[in-house]
């Protein structure tokens, strides 16, 4: 057994992981104590990760065209595909579209190839969907797309604002550090903007639940505030700074008084007056903002006025200041700096930036090779693909992304990629809903087998480090890619043999031309980590850029003297005019659509849906909405209802919730195809963008809902390796997969109101193994049964709403001992459809997913005295490893002190209702 340094290949906090292999196995992961980013820690999906790896389910053969052939025939078809499309069609025919999932090594060559030598400027990534905005604001007033702050600075803060963040489940080791530095200093503050109440807000002293899209409004109020009470920071404006006077003009437009910025933006207006004097008054104030204010058509002018606020302050370069736009992807930084944008060239150069396109072509040259780099910004991710619908661009090369999920009208997506001539997919598992699209499919290594650097959100280079061999016959993106290139002709530009080479020559690119004082000059400098040998490379310990011969070890702080990256060194404030969603409300379509994120589950589930643990916590698509909504719409929790918006319907269970505001919806963003019926909620959204960063209007959807009239619901649990009819699905209205440890558990409605299926016949069609035991009671509908093979269990079948369901821990462990191949032991056999032990009690749905703590579990040591975290944790584990689960642990004793006041006073119980 030995143990290996990488980094989690999940969210932008980049948490470093240590890896621990047994017999090429990676048996277990732990936090690295010695990593800046976690100090050891790790969340629910980090420590999880090793149950996500094995073969099973991986792509490992490339395919051309439907058949599987090997590598020198998938890479001669791309290469050959690609130049004829270029041949025929011209330069601009042909286009990539990556992800902040890949290697900085991976990315760095891809961008090479196509604005390079390909020629083609149409080459974007799913960070457009994500960070865009971010990006543009900070080019517009820092100079460069340059995150000012660290974790630390976060830490250090007197007053922290998450802004459009929910801290809590997306960044979780991240919250997990604030929590812990704001038990450590009491005068510490924390304000959470968002129209969801979040787990993100039980550290909150202010929680403003504002009106979605109203957040320009707010941050407007705010400087016009700041100025009115003399709070401005007059020498820094002066010194550093340029554009006050537009910008406090532009915020002063309209209605300027508390009341009415509060009235707009639908808060209390005692409680924003609160967060306006905090603000002014704290110098030390760190405003963290994610996808609530990236996700908008006006999400670059939202960040700007955030980011005026601080200037305005002098809140920016300074310990525990400034304004922090968290990344959610492990590598979006990385993409960033190597230029992985479709208006960016290379290494933080824009095609204006003053020579640049005539320096990256120097760099690039070979001896025998002359790049061929385009003299323009090429189509950002959603001009893409309507490219592709109009047929402009005729071959696209998609990595570790899926366009057919995450983008609105998702749909469009999908008829566009059918008619494209060439599409190329690089991916690592065998089912997406994006591959039957594709002609060419290229199976990629993937975490534990992918070896490079990614740079998290505060700017920390740190490696992901190969630790197994990739499965079949994946391969790295970087050598698929440069493979490619060779066969095109541009081999000596594309000579790399190791990442540690590719990094090389970005390190060097970066420092290319760029001095100090020069006209050139660029933030992003990693010049000092050129020319590192193999073995320094991979020894690489994290470090902060830039990382240059005057800062050795890296940078923690950026602006710390008051020079931005402007031409002339002053930082602007940008005016900011509040703009309204641009999918309007409107009598067919009236309810606000937010969409997002859960805490168990990464995108679009490729990887943490293979771990049944990570399934817990939400198990399936689900609505989130009012409990006055729900009743008006005569819609009651737990039940299946239909959302539609632009595109395709999304079916899910609602789930009634006080954290919602009145008129709007929540619902995740990870369901796809291959987990659900009908549950990618990308369809329902418009395509609507941002003018300046061109990032998708995600956040703000029109839809309606009405409930599901279903016939009847059932629970089908059947055995990993029994061979099923899974034609099933077309037979229900609504359908779910839910991977379990020994089963897959399928969730299935269908039929009218009143209707019933002949169940035997429907199994007998569909399963290869009889009923054995069976229990119906045809007053109701109800059934259960199961099917034994040979003293296993292959099946079990519960026809009833799933709130009738037991446990189901206890039939998944009958499922796996019957894997193992041990029989059923007759008494275990005759509880088969109860589902549980005679006289167990059963522990409910699990709450803390790292130690398997279920609800009834958790609420009977709660009424066995534990009326604290601290004392449920040291009952039952629950909550003692990443603290995830926590808010809902407090929400758990909550309730139940609830009731107890409500049983004192001799009320009727009030409705239980689950608020998480
Ligand atoms: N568990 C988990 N963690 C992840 C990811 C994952 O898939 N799963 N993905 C990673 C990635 S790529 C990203 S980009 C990050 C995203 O991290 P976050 O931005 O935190 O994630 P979201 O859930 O998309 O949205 C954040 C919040 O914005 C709120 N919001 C919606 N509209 C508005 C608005 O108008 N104003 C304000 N102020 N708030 C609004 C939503 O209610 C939501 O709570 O997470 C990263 N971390
Ligand atoms: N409505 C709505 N839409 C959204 C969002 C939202 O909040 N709401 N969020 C947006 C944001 S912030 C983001 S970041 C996107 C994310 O959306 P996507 O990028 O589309 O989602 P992923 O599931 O991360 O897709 C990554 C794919 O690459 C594969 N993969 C993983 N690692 C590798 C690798 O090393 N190489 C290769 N070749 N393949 C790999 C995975 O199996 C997976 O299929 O969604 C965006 N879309
Ligand atoms: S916080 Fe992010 S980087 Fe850290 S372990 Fe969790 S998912 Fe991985
Ligand atoms: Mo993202």
């Amino acid at each position: 057994m030995h143990q290996a340094r990488t980094t989690c290949p999940y969210c932008g906090v980049g948490c470093g992981v240590l890896a621990c292999v047994e017999n090429d196995r990676i048996t277990g992961v732990d936090g690295d104590a010695d990593h800046p980013a976690n100090f050891g820690r790790l969340c629910v999906k980090g420590s999880a990760l090793h149950e996500t790896l094995g073969d099973h389910g991986r792509l490992t053969r490339p395919r051309v065209d439907g058949a599987e052939v090997d590598w020198e025939t998938a890479l001669d078809a791309v290469a050959e595909r690609l130049q004829a499309t270029r041949r025929d069609h011209g330069k601009g025919a042909v286009a990539a579209y990556l992800s902040g999932q890949l290697l900085t090594e991976d990315y760095y060559v891809a961008n090479k190839l196509f604005k390079g030598f390909l020629g083609t400027p149409h080459l974007d990534t799913n960070s457009r969907l994500c960070m865009a905005s971010a990006v543009a604001a900070y080019k517009r007033s820092l100079g460069a797309d340059a995150v000012p702050c660290n974790y630390e600075d976060i830490e250090e803060a007197e007053l922290v604002v998450l802004v459009g963040s929910n801290l809590a489940w997306n960044h979780p080791v991240l919250y997990q550090r604030l929590r812990t530095a704001k038990s450590r200093n009491p005068l510490m503050r924390v304000v959470v903007i968002d129209p969801r109440v979040t787990d993100t807000c039980e550290i909150a002293d202010l929680y403003l639940g504002l009106k979605p899209g109203s957040d320009a409004r707010l941050f407007n109020g705010l400087l016009a505030w700041m100025a009115d009470k003399g709070r401005l920071d007059r020498v820094y404006l002066e010194k550093h700074t340029t554009g006050l006077d537009d910008a406090l003009a532009a915020a002063r437009e309209g209605d300027g008084a508390v009341e009415a910025i509060a009235a707009d933006c639908d808060v209390d207006p005692e409680r924003l007056e609160t967060f306006f004097y905090w603000f002014a008054s704290q110098l030390h104030v760190v405003t963290l903002y994610s996808q609530g204010i990236n996700q908008s058509s006006s999400g670059t002018d939202k960040c700007n006025a955030i980011i005026n606020c601080h200037l305005a302050g002098g809140k920016i370069g300074l310990p525990g200041a400034g304004p922090f736009s968290i990344t959610g992807q492990p590598n979006a930084m990385g993409g960033r700096e190597v230029g992985g944008l479709a208006n960016q060239l290379a290494a933080h150069m824009d095609y204006h930036s003053p020579g640049a396109i005539d320096r990256v072509t120097r760099f690039w040259a070979t001896e025998h090779l002359t790049p061929d780099v385009p003299d323009g910004p090429g189509h950002k991710a959603l001009e893409l693909f309507e490219a592709i619908e109009r047929g402009e661009v005729k071959a696209v090369w998609i990595m570790a992304t899926n366009p057919a999920v995450s983008l609105p009208r998702a749909d469009r997506v999908r008829a566009a990629l059918e008619k494209c001539p060439l599409v190329i997919v690089s991916e690592c598992v065998a089912d997406t809903d994006l591959l039957p699209y594709a002609d060419i499919v290229l199976p990629a290594s993937g975490w534990s087998e992918k070896d490079g650097t990614v740079t998290n959100s505060e700017r920390r280079i740190s490696r992901q480090r190969g630790i197994l061999p990739p499965p079949g016959e994946a391969r790295h993106d970087w050598w698929i890619i440069t493979q490619v290139a060779r066969r095109l002709g541009f081999g000596e530009a594309f000579a790399f043999e190791h990442p540690g080479e590719i990094f090389d020559e970005h390190a060097r690119l970066s420092g290319f031309e760029n001095r100090d004082g020069a006209d050139s000059a660029r933030l992003f400098d990693i010049s000092g980590l050129a020319g590192l040998d193999r073995a320094a490379y991979d020894a690489l310990a994290p470090i902060q850029w830039p990382v240059t011969a005057r800062a050795p070890q890296g940078t923690a702080r950026l602006f710390e003297d008051g020079r931005f990256a402007t031409p002339d060194g002053l930082a602007r404030l940008i005016p900011v005019r509040p703009r309204e969603p641009e999918q309007a409300l409107s009598e067919a379509r009236p309810l606000r659509l937010n969409t997002g994120r859960v805490r168990d589950q990464w995108h679009t589930m490729t990887r943490t849906g293979r771990a049944p643990r990570l399934m817990n916590h939400r198990a399936e698509p689900f609505i989130e909405l009012t409990p006055e909504d729900a009743q008006a719409l005569g819609i009651e929790d737990q039940q299946l209802a239909r959302l539609t918006g632009a595109g395709d319907d999304y079916l899910g269970r609602v789930r009634v919730s006080k954290g919602q505001r009145r008129g709007e919806v929540f619902v995740p963003m990870h369901w796809t195809g291959q987990f659900s019926g009908r549950a990618s909620m990308g369809g329902l959204l418009e395509a609507h963008r941002d003018p300046v960063s061109g990032q998708p209007e995600s956040k703000h959807g029109a839809v309606s809902l009405e409930p599901l009239a279903a016939g009847w619901e059932a629970t089908l649990l059947v055995a990993a390796d029994l061979a099923v009819d899974a034609d099933w699905c077309d037979t229900a209205g609504y359908w779910a997969r839910i991977p379990l440890g020994g089963c897959q558990r399928w969730q299935l409605a269908g039929g009218r109101s009143g209707e019933r299926p002949d169940w035997l016949a429907w199994l007998s069609a569909h399963l290869p193994v009889a009923p054995a035991l069976w229990c119906e009671d045809p007053a109701s509908g109800r059934l259960r049964a199961a099917g034994i093979e040979a003293g296993r269990l292959r099946w079990w079948l519960m026809v009833a709403p799933p709130r009738e369901l037991p446990g189901l821990a206890w039939l998944d462990e009958r499922f796996q001992e019957s894997a193992r191949g041990e029989s059923l032991d007759a008494a275990r056999r005759r509880r088969l459809l109860a589902g549980c032990d005679d006289g167990a009690a059963d522990s409910g749905p699990v709450v803390c997913s790292c130690h398997q703590v279920g609800r009834s579990s958790i609420v009977s040591a709660i009424h066995a005295g534990d009326t604290s975290v601290e004392a449920l944790g040291a009952r039952l584990a629950c909550g003692t490893q990443c603290g995830s689960c926590i808010p809902e642990l407090k929400s758990l004793i909550e309730e139940s002190a609830e009731e107890e006041r409500a049983h004192a006073r001799a009320e009727p119980k009030p409705e239980s209702i689950d608020v998480a």
